[in-house]
């Protein structure tokens, strides 16, 4: 039996990487909390089994989860979990991964200073790197989150720590492949725990799709229905601009408009118009291999955005744009500017000054940056300068 420790216990990855581990059957997960307890006390008490209820589908039992340790109080044994695992796997979003705006490992980040200081461990990066440093076993490193490259960016973060730390890694029995995720799975709300009748349930979407770059150390589970590819990149680009492009735009646009929820936003027609526009524009940036599904992706999209039973709502999305918008937006404009990028670009900041003047604060790790260049005397500027993206002054700002 194979042994996978994840990384990130929130509702994605209890609805997907789980969902198909489950499906694969004979490997255990054994799940690592960084931040809060909560979700190992929740399913502590029901031996860690939950409730998938996929919508149309049905209520599904997931059962593979073995334990949930937290950081805080197992270092140790998380330590020791890794050290027999085959898959170290991650969904920790993208600010997990502590890299400024260059890519590179922000080593002046609190987390990532305290744990280049040395014990307790904090951070993803910190965990794998130690593990890194004492393993001889083959490991693959298998990053879930929402990033371009994401198990390159993983590799670089870590190898910046090493460095800063001093360890040494023998990198030869460790890949870090790249891959694309993809289910729409939102927080769970009372009527759902109601329905599944368990405190801890997962709503989620019926479509799911996993896309991994095939480059594994050791053995992996037999997930059913995930594409094994030489070059994730194209199916990356496709996902993050069309998909999470559409979801952060419906996001920063719906809630200046008093919108709440996806299906809401998307079924304004103005708002729905330029979110196909959006999702089209950003379709001709895209790789050969992938443009000619443009149109058939896109229509599929705006299926599963109008899907009203899903109840995603928005301020869920509108997370942690600092980190969303320079592979949803920026990165777009850069290979193929069009009005309707710079929209989506400018709707991130008019929200960020609208929530600025209702004096509400922005969820952002870089909450304190936006709010500094919101009260600036050229807020657009500065906001731009917050995401990296003053290259783009003259494009976004005219
Ligand atoms: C969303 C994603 O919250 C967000 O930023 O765009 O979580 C999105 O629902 C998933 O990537 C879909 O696979």
């Amino acid at each position: 039996m194979g042994r996978i420790v994840h990384f990130g216990l929130g509702n994605f990855s209890r609805a997907h990487l789980l969902d198909y581990t489950e499906d694969a059957g004979g490997w255990d997960v054994i799940g690592v909390s960084l931040r809060s307890a909560k979700v190992r006390d929740g399913l502590a008490t029901q031996d860690f089994n939950y409730i998938l209820n996929v919508q149309g589908e049905g209520l599904k039992p997931i059962t593979i989860l073995q334990n949930i340790l937290v950081a805080s109080d197992d270092m140790q044994k998380i330590l020791e979990a890794m050290a027999t695992a085959d898959i170290i796997s991650a969904t920790v979003t993208e600010k997990g991964y502590h890299l400024d705006t260059a890519g590179k490992l922000d080593l002046k980040d609190s987390n990532i200073a305290s744990d280049l200081k040395g014990y307790p461990i904090r951070t993803l990066i910190g965990f794998i790197a130690h593990d890194l440093a004492t393993r001889s076993r083959p490991v693959t490193i298998l990053s879930c989150d929402n990033r371009v490259a994401n198990g390159s960016s993983l590799r670089r973060a870590v190898a910046d720590f090493a460095k800063a730390a001093q360890l040494e890694i023998d990198w030869a029995h460790v890949s870090f492949p790249n891959a694309m995720v993809d289910r729409i799975t939102p927080a769970t709300t009372d009527t759902v725990r109601a329905n599944c009748n368990d405190p801890m349930a997962v709503p989620t979407e019926a479509f799911r799709e996993w896309v991994i770059e095939n480059n594994f150390a050791g053995p992996h589970p037999d997930w059913p229905g995930v594409q094994f590819v030489q070059d994730v990149r194209p199916h990356e680009l496709r996902k993050l601009r069309m998909l999470n492009g559409a979801h952060s735009f419906l996001a920063y646009a719906g809630l200046t408009q008093g919108y709440s929820y996806v299906h809401e936003a998307i079924s304004d027609l103005r708002i729905r118009s330029h979110t196909k526009q959006l999702m089209l524009d950003a379709g001709a940036t895209l790789p050969d291999a992938v443009r000619g599904q443009v149109p058939d992706y896109a229509k599929a999209l705006l299926a599963r955005f109008d899907n009203p039973e899903l109840a995603h709502r928005l301020d869920q999305i509108a997370m942690d744009g600092s980190q969303k918008l320079p592979y949803r937006f920026l990165d777009t404009l850069r290979e193929g500017g069009s009005p309707m990028l710079i929209r989506a670009v400018q709707s991130w900041m008019t929200f960020c000054k609208e929530q600025t003047k209702k004096g509400v604060p922005l969820y952002d790790p870089k909450a304190k940056e936006i709010n500094r260049a919101v009260n600036s005397e050229r807020p657009e500027t500065a906001l731009l300068e917050v995401i990296g993206a003053t290259d783009l002054a003259s494009v976004i700002l005219g």
